[in-house]
Protein backbone atom coordinates (compact mmCIF):
# COMPACT_ATOMS: atom_id res chain seq x y z
CA UNK A 1 0.00 0.00 0.00
CA UNK A 2 1.05 3.35 -0.16
CA UNK A 3 1.59 4.24 3.74
CA UNK A 4 4.92 4.50 5.37
CA UNK A 5 6.40 5.51 8.75
CA UNK A 6 7.90 8.78 7.10
CA UNK A 7 8.02 10.20 3.84
CA UNK A 8 10.47 12.82 2.26
CA UNK A 9 9.57 16.19 0.20
CA UNK A 10 12.76 16.91 -1.92
CA UNK A 11 16.07 14.45 -2.17
CA UNK A 12 18.23 17.53 -2.93
CA UNK A 13 20.65 17.50 0.00
CA UNK A 14 19.37 17.18 3.30
CA UNK A 15 16.48 15.23 2.20
CA UNK A 16 18.44 12.54 0.48
CA UNK A 17 20.68 12.31 3.48
CA UNK A 18 17.56 12.18 5.98
CA UNK A 19 15.90 9.32 3.78
CA UNK A 20 19.37 7.53 3.97
CA UNK A 21 19.47 8.25 7.69
CA UNK A 22 16.16 7.22 8.53
CA UNK A 23 16.56 4.09 6.06
CA UNK A 24 19.32 3.25 8.16
CA UNK A 25 17.44 3.43 11.50
CA UNK A 26 15.06 0.73 9.60
CA UNK A 27 11.68 2.99 9.37
CA UNK A 28 10.15 2.65 6.27
CA UNK A 29 10.70 5.41 3.79
CA UNK A 30 9.10 6.90 0.85
CA UNK A 31 11.00 9.99 -0.93
CA UNK A 32 9.65 12.40 -3.21
CA UNK A 33 11.58 14.61 -5.74
CA UNK A 34 10.34 16.61 -8.74
CA UNK A 35 14.04 15.78 -10.64
CA UNK A 36 16.15 13.58 -11.47
CA UNK A 37 19.56 13.54 -9.81
CA UNK A 38 22.41 15.17 -10.12
CA UNK A 39 19.96 17.72 -11.86
CA UNK A 40 20.73 21.50 -12.07
CA UNK A 41 17.54 23.25 -11.14
CA UNK A 42 17.86 23.82 -7.43
CA UNK A 43 20.90 24.55 -5.04
CA UNK A 44 22.36 20.67 -5.40
CA UNK A 45 24.70 21.39 -8.43
CA UNK A 46 27.57 23.61 -10.05
CA UNK A 47 30.95 20.45 -8.85
CA UNK A 48 31.80 22.07 -5.79
CA UNK A 49 31.03 23.15 -2.10
CA UNK A 50 32.86 24.85 0.40
CA UNK A 51 33.24 22.47 3.72
CA UNK A 52 35.14 24.21 6.58
CA UNK A 53 34.85 24.12 10.17
CA UNK A 54 36.71 27.75 11.09
CA UNK A 55 32.88 28.99 11.20
CA UNK A 56 32.87 32.64 10.89
CA UNK A 57 28.78 32.67 11.12
CA UNK A 58 29.08 31.48 14.25
CA UNK A 59 31.07 29.38 16.95
CA UNK A 60 27.59 27.13 17.57
CA UNK A 61 28.10 25.69 14.06
CA UNK A 62 31.56 23.96 15.00
CA UNK A 63 30.51 21.10 16.98
CA UNK A 64 27.87 20.27 13.98
CA UNK A 65 30.39 20.92 11.57
CA UNK A 66 33.01 18.10 13.63
CA UNK A 67 30.01 15.56 13.30
CA UNK A 68 28.98 16.51 9.47
CA UNK A 69 32.68 15.86 8.58
CA UNK A 70 32.38 12.23 10.11
CA UNK A 71 29.25 11.60 8.09
CA UNK A 72 30.91 12.75 5.31
CA UNK A 73 34.14 10.34 5.49
CA UNK A 74 30.79 7.68 6.26
CA UNK A 75 29.08 8.64 2.83
CA UNK A 76 32.45 8.05 0.93
CA UNK A 77 33.17 4.86 1.92
CA UNK A 78 29.34 3.62 1.55
CA UNK A 79 28.64 4.89 -1.62
CA UNK A 80 31.96 4.59 -3.36
CA UNK A 81 31.86 8.16 -4.63
CA UNK A 82 34.30 10.93 -4.67
CA UNK A 83 31.56 12.91 -2.41
CA UNK A 84 34.53 15.89 -0.44
CA UNK A 85 37.56 16.30 -0.58
CA UNK A 86 40.30 18.10 2.16
CA UNK A 87 42.80 20.73 0.06
CA UNK A 88 42.80 23.12 3.04
CA UNK A 89 41.08 26.46 3.45
CA UNK A 90 41.87 30.07 3.68
CA UNK A 91 39.87 32.82 4.77
CA UNK A 92 41.24 36.55 4.22
CA UNK A 93 39.81 40.14 5.54
CA UNK A 94 41.22 43.21 6.96
CA UNK A 95 41.65 42.63 11.07
CA UNK A 96 38.09 43.71 11.71
CA UNK A 97 36.29 41.39 9.03
CA UNK A 98 33.86 38.54 9.85
CA UNK A 99 35.65 36.41 7.57
CA UNK A 100 38.66 36.80 9.43
CA UNK A 101 38.13 37.87 12.83
CA UNK A 102 35.34 35.52 13.06
CA UNK A 103 37.23 32.58 11.49
CA UNK A 104 39.67 33.27 14.20
CA UNK A 105 36.78 33.41 17.00
CA UNK A 106 35.42 29.98 16.13
CA UNK A 107 39.12 28.61 15.73
CA UNK A 108 40.51 29.81 19.08
CA UNK A 109 37.02 28.91 21.16
CA UNK A 110 36.81 25.15 19.90
CA UNK A 111 40.39 24.52 19.74
CA UNK A 112 40.67 23.80 15.91
CA UNK A 113 43.99 23.30 14.21
CA UNK A 114 45.15 26.61 12.00
CA UNK A 115 47.14 29.15 11.67
CA UNK A 116 47.23 32.64 11.04
CA UNK A 117 48.81 34.29 8.26
CA UNK A 118 49.53 37.92 7.77
CA UNK A 119 49.94 39.40 3.87
CA UNK A 120 53.17 38.58 3.48
CA UNK A 121 52.97 35.04 4.50
CA UNK A 122 49.39 34.80 2.46
CA UNK A 123 51.72 35.88 -0.49
CA UNK A 124 54.74 33.81 0.06
CA UNK A 125 52.21 30.58 0.47
CA UNK A 126 49.79 30.61 -2.37
CA UNK A 127 51.22 33.39 -5.25
CA UNK A 128 47.86 33.57 -6.87
CA UNK A 129 46.68 35.56 -4.33
CA UNK A 130 46.98 39.38 -3.96
CA UNK A 131 45.89 40.35 -0.11
CA UNK A 132 45.64 44.03 0.35
CA UNK A 133 48.45 44.88 2.64
CA UNK A 134 47.14 44.87 5.99
CA UNK A 135 45.32 41.93 5.37
CA UNK A 136 45.24 39.11 7.91
CA UNK A 137 44.43 35.26 7.11
CA UNK A 138 43.16 32.08 8.65
CA UNK A 139 43.96 29.03 6.99
CA UNK A 140 43.04 25.55 8.03
CA UNK A 141 44.18 22.26 6.74
CA UNK A 142 40.67 20.94 7.50
CA UNK A 143 39.15 23.04 5.07
CA UNK A 144 37.88 21.63 1.31
CA UNK A 145 35.07 21.33 -0.55
CA UNK A 146 31.86 18.54 -0.86
CA UNK A 147 30.45 17.39 -4.58
CA UNK A 148 27.15 18.38 -4.68
CA UNK A 149 25.77 16.50 -7.59
CA UNK A 150 27.92 13.20 -6.15
CA UNK A 151 26.33 13.57 -3.39
CA UNK A 152 22.94 13.49 -4.29
CA UNK A 153 23.65 10.26 -6.37
CA UNK A 154 25.59 9.10 -3.52
CA UNK A 155 22.87 9.12 -0.37
CA UNK A 156 20.00 8.22 -3.36
CA UNK A 157 22.25 4.99 -4.00
CA UNK A 158 22.58 4.48 -0.28
CA UNK A 159 19.16 5.16 0.99
CA UNK A 160 17.83 2.94 -1.66
CA UNK A 161 19.97 0.24 -0.77
CA UNK A 162 19.10 0.39 2.76
CA UNK A 163 15.26 -0.06 1.36
CA UNK A 164 13.98 3.50 1.59
CA UNK A 165 11.52 3.92 -1.96
CA UNK A 166 12.84 6.67 -3.84
CA UNK A 167 9.96 8.83 -6.41
CA UNK A 168 12.38 10.88 -8.96
CA UNK A 169 10.56 12.79 -11.27
CA UNK A 170 7.42 12.87 -9.11
CA UNK A 171 6.83 16.09 -7.77
CA UNK A 172 4.59 16.98 -4.68
CA UNK A 173 1.71 18.86 -5.52
CA UNK A 174 -0.01 19.46 -1.83
CA UNK A 175 0.67 17.81 1.75
CA UNK A 176 -1.76 17.98 4.59
CA UNK A 177 -1.88 17.02 8.06
CA UNK A 178 -4.05 14.36 8.72
CA UNK A 179 -6.54 14.73 11.88
CA UNK A 180 -4.84 11.16 13.28
CA UNK A 181 -1.66 13.07 13.60
CA UNK A 182 0.03 11.81 10.32
CA UNK A 183 0.42 13.13 7.40
CA UNK A 184 -1.03 12.73 3.43
CA UNK A 185 1.05 13.75 0.07
CA UNK A 186 -0.26 14.45 -3.11
CA UNK A 187 2.10 14.05 -5.80
CA UNK A 188 1.20 13.99 -9.70
CA UNK A 189 1.19 10.30 -9.82
CA UNK A 190 -0.52 9.16 -6.44
CA UNK A 191 -1.58 9.86 -2.63
CA UNK A 192 0.35 8.50 0.19
CA UNK A 193 0.22 8.86 3.68
CA UNK A 194 2.93 8.56 6.38
CA UNK A 195 2.87 8.99 10.19
CA UNK A 196 5.47 11.94 9.77
CA UNK A 197 6.97 13.97 7.44
CA UNK A 198 10.50 15.46 6.26
CA UNK A 199 10.18 18.84 5.15
CA UNK A 200 13.24 19.46 2.73
CA UNK A 201 12.03 21.53 -0.29
CA UNK A 202 15.33 24.14 -0.76
CA UNK A 203 13.96 27.33 -2.70
CA UNK A 204 10.17 25.71 -3.15
CA UNK A 205 9.82 25.77 0.74
CA UNK A 206 7.96 29.30 0.41
CA UNK A 207 5.36 27.55 -1.43
CA UNK A 208 5.33 24.00 0.13
CA UNK A 209 5.37 25.85 3.68
CA UNK A 210 3.30 28.53 2.58
CA UNK A 211 1.08 28.49 5.69
CA UNK A 212 3.83 29.58 8.26
CA UNK A 213 4.81 32.89 6.16
CA UNK A 214 8.05 32.56 6.88
CA UNK A 215 10.32 35.36 6.11
CA UNK A 216 12.59 32.99 3.27
CA UNK A 217 14.08 35.31 0.36
CA UNK A 218 15.05 33.09 -2.85
CA UNK A 219 17.95 34.69 -4.23
CA UNK A 220 19.26 34.16 -8.07
CA UNK A 221 23.51 33.00 -6.83
CA UNK A 222 26.12 33.10 -10.17
CA UNK A 223 28.93 31.20 -10.35
CA UNK A 224 31.58 31.30 -13.12
CA UNK A 225 34.63 29.33 -13.80
CA UNK A 226 37.30 31.97 -15.05
CA UNK A 227 40.62 30.55 -16.56
CA UNK A 228 44.29 31.77 -15.48
CA UNK A 229 46.31 32.77 -17.23
CA UNK A 230 49.78 31.20 -17.15
CA UNK A 231 53.39 32.85 -16.11
CA UNK A 232 56.68 30.80 -15.91
CA UNK A 233 56.09 32.29 -11.93
CA UNK A 234 52.55 30.80 -12.18
CA UNK A 235 52.11 27.72 -14.23
CA UNK A 236 48.18 26.77 -13.95
CA UNK A 237 49.01 23.85 -11.66
CA UNK A 238 49.62 26.84 -8.88
CA UNK A 239 45.68 26.71 -9.29
CA UNK A 240 45.31 23.25 -8.96
CA UNK A 241 43.84 21.42 -5.59
CA UNK A 242 47.37 19.73 -4.86
CA UNK A 243 49.01 23.70 -4.62
CA UNK A 244 45.60 25.83 -3.99
CA UNK A 245 42.99 25.99 -0.56
CA UNK A 246 39.29 26.33 -0.91
CA UNK A 247 39.09 30.48 -0.27
CA UNK A 248 37.01 33.22 1.21
CA UNK A 249 38.10 36.93 1.17
CA UNK A 250 36.59 40.23 1.93
CA UNK A 251 38.84 43.24 2.58
CA UNK A 252 37.38 46.85 3.56
CA UNK A 253 33.71 45.91 2.72
CA UNK A 254 34.83 44.89 -0.86
CA UNK A 255 32.37 42.47 -1.29
CA UNK A 256 32.91 38.60 0.04
CA UNK A 257 33.78 36.65 -2.81
CA UNK A 258 34.33 32.68 -2.54
CA UNK A 259 35.83 29.63 -4.43
CA UNK A 260 37.59 26.55 -5.32
CA UNK A 261 41.22 25.66 -6.41
CA UNK A 262 41.24 23.53 -10.07
CA UNK A 263 39.13 20.54 -9.25
CA UNK A 264 38.80 18.65 -12.23
CA UNK A 265 41.82 18.95 -13.75
CA UNK A 266 43.56 21.77 -15.80
CA UNK A 267 41.00 23.07 -18.59
CA UNK A 268 38.25 22.92 -16.04
CA UNK A 269 38.34 26.57 -14.93
CA UNK A 270 38.68 27.89 -11.51
CA UNK A 271 35.28 28.36 -10.35
CA UNK A 272 34.45 31.12 -7.65
CA UNK A 273 31.36 34.02 -7.03
CA UNK A 274 30.17 36.60 -4.95
CA UNK A 275 29.11 34.82 -1.88
CA UNK A 276 26.25 37.08 -0.58
CA UNK A 277 24.42 40.16 -2.49
CA UNK A 278 22.08 37.82 -4.68
CA UNK A 279 18.94 39.10 -6.48
CA UNK A 280 15.20 38.18 -5.15
CA UNK A 281 13.88 35.74 -7.31
CA UNK A 282 11.59 32.32 -7.12
CA UNK A 283 12.42 28.56 -8.80
CA UNK A 284 9.89 29.49 -11.84
CA UNK A 285 10.57 33.11 -12.82
CA UNK A 286 14.93 32.79 -12.20
CA UNK A 287 16.88 33.67 -15.15
CA UNK A 288 19.18 31.43 -15.87
CA UNK A 289 21.02 33.77 -18.26
CA UNK A 290 24.75 34.79 -17.02
CA UNK A 291 24.58 38.56 -18.18
CA UNK A 292 27.84 40.07 -19.66
CA UNK A 293 27.68 42.96 -17.31
CA UNK A 294 27.61 40.63 -13.67
CA UNK A 295 30.51 38.74 -15.83
CA UNK A 296 32.36 42.36 -16.18
CA UNK A 297 31.97 42.90 -12.07
CA UNK A 298 32.76 39.57 -11.11
CA UNK A 299 35.77 39.38 -13.40
CA UNK A 300 36.95 42.76 -11.71
CA UNK A 301 36.43 41.95 -8.25
CA UNK A 302 37.97 38.37 -8.78
CA UNK A 303 41.22 40.28 -9.98
CA UNK A 304 41.65 42.38 -7.34
CA UNK A 305 42.82 39.20 -5.43
CA UNK A 306 43.87 36.65 -8.10
CA UNK A 307 45.53 38.98 -10.47
CA UNK A 308 45.85 36.19 -12.91
CA UNK A 309 42.45 35.18 -13.80
CA UNK A 310 42.28 36.85 -16.77
CA UNK A 311 41.86 34.69 -19.21
CA UNK A 312 38.68 32.73 -20.94
CA UNK A 313 35.59 32.19 -18.98
CA UNK A 314 34.76 28.54 -19.61
CA UNK A 315 31.19 28.66 -17.94
CA UNK A 316 28.84 30.37 -15.45
CA UNK A 317 25.83 28.94 -14.00
CA UNK A 318 22.82 30.15 -12.17
CA UNK A 319 21.95 28.57 -8.68
CA UNK A 320 19.45 29.76 -5.80
CA UNK A 321 19.78 30.25 -2.09
CA UNK A 322 16.89 29.97 0.51
CA UNK A 323 18.03 33.30 2.70
CA UNK A 324 16.55 33.80 6.01
CA UNK A 325 16.70 37.56 8.10
CA UNK A 326 19.61 36.43 10.00
CA UNK A 327 21.23 33.84 7.37
CA UNK A 328 21.03 31.21 9.90
CA UNK A 329 19.15 27.64 9.20
CA UNK A 330 15.41 27.21 10.09
CA UNK A 331 15.48 23.75 11.09
CA UNK A 332 13.05 22.02 13.56
CA UNK A 333 9.95 21.04 14.19
CA UNK A 334 6.84 22.41 12.18
CA UNK A 335 5.26 24.95 14.44
CA UNK A 336 1.67 24.01 14.15
CA UNK A 337 2.34 20.29 12.87
CA UNK A 338 4.86 18.02 15.41
CA UNK A 339 5.04 15.22 12.91
CA UNK A 340 6.82 17.60 10.42
CA UNK A 341 10.57 18.15 10.77
CA UNK A 342 11.76 20.90 8.45
CA UNK A 343 15.00 22.32 7.48
CA UNK A 344 15.35 25.14 5.28
CA UNK A 345 16.47 28.73 5.10
CA UNK A 346 20.45 27.54 5.00
CA UNK A 347 21.01 31.05 3.55
CA UNK A 348 24.10 29.94 1.08
CA UNK A 349 25.96 27.92 3.83
CA UNK A 350 24.04 25.01 4.53
CA UNK A 351 25.40 22.33 2.09
CA UNK A 352 28.54 21.32 3.90
CA UNK A 353 26.21 20.25 6.92
CA UNK A 354 24.17 17.85 4.77
CA UNK A 355 25.25 14.71 6.57
CA UNK A 356 24.37 15.61 9.97
CA UNK A 357 21.72 17.62 9.33
CA UNK A 358 19.77 14.39 7.32
CA UNK A 359 20.84 12.87 11.05
CA UNK A 360 19.10 15.63 12.56
CA UNK A 361 15.93 15.66 10.64
CA UNK A 362 15.60 12.23 11.10
CA UNK A 363 15.97 12.31 15.14
CA UNK A 364 13.18 15.74 14.50
CA UNK A 365 10.73 13.01 12.51
CA UNK A 366 10.70 10.21 14.76
CA UNK A 367 11.28 11.45 18.37
CA UNK A 368 10.25 15.31 18.34
CA UNK A 369 13.83 15.60 19.72
CA UNK A 370 17.84 15.26 18.56
CA UNK A 371 20.78 15.57 21.16
CA UNK A 372 22.63 18.33 18.87
CA UNK A 373 21.98 22.13 19.94
CA UNK A 374 19.89 23.40 17.20
CA UNK A 375 18.58 26.62 19.37
CA UNK A 376 20.31 28.78 16.80
CA UNK A 377 17.81 27.30 14.16
CA UNK A 378 14.39 27.83 15.68
CA UNK A 379 11.93 27.94 13.34
CA UNK A 380 9.73 30.27 15.61
CA UNK A 381 12.63 33.25 16.08
CA UNK A 382 11.36 35.24 13.69
CA UNK A 383 8.18 35.70 15.48
O1 LIG B 1 29.42 28.02 2.93
O2 LIG B 1 31.51 28.47 2.60
C1 LIG B 1 30.33 28.53 2.27
C2 LIG B 1 29.96 29.24 1.05
C3 LIG B 1 30.74 30.01 0.27
C4 LIG B 1 29.92 30.51 -0.73
C5 LIG B 1 28.71 30.06 -0.55
N1 LIG B 1 28.73 29.29 0.56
Amino acid sequence: DNSYDVIVIGLGSFGGAAANALAERGFSVAGFEQFQPGHDQGSVHGGSRIIRQSYFESPAYVPLLRRAYEGWEKLKVESGRDVYDLCGGIYVGDPASTVYAGSLAAAVEHDLPHEVLDAEQIRARFPTMNPQPDALAVYEDNAGYARPEETMFANAEVAARKGAELHFSEPVTHWAATPGGGVEVVTTKGTYSADRLVMASGAWAPRLLADLGLPLTVERMVFYWFTPTPTAALPLSAYDQANHPIYIEETHGNGQIYGFPMTDGLDGGFKLGFFRGGTPTTPELIDRVVHEEETRLMRARATQFFPGLTGPIVQAKTCMYTTSPDEHFILGLHPEHDQVAMMTGCSGHGFKFVPVIGEILADLAMTGKTDHDIALFDPQRFG
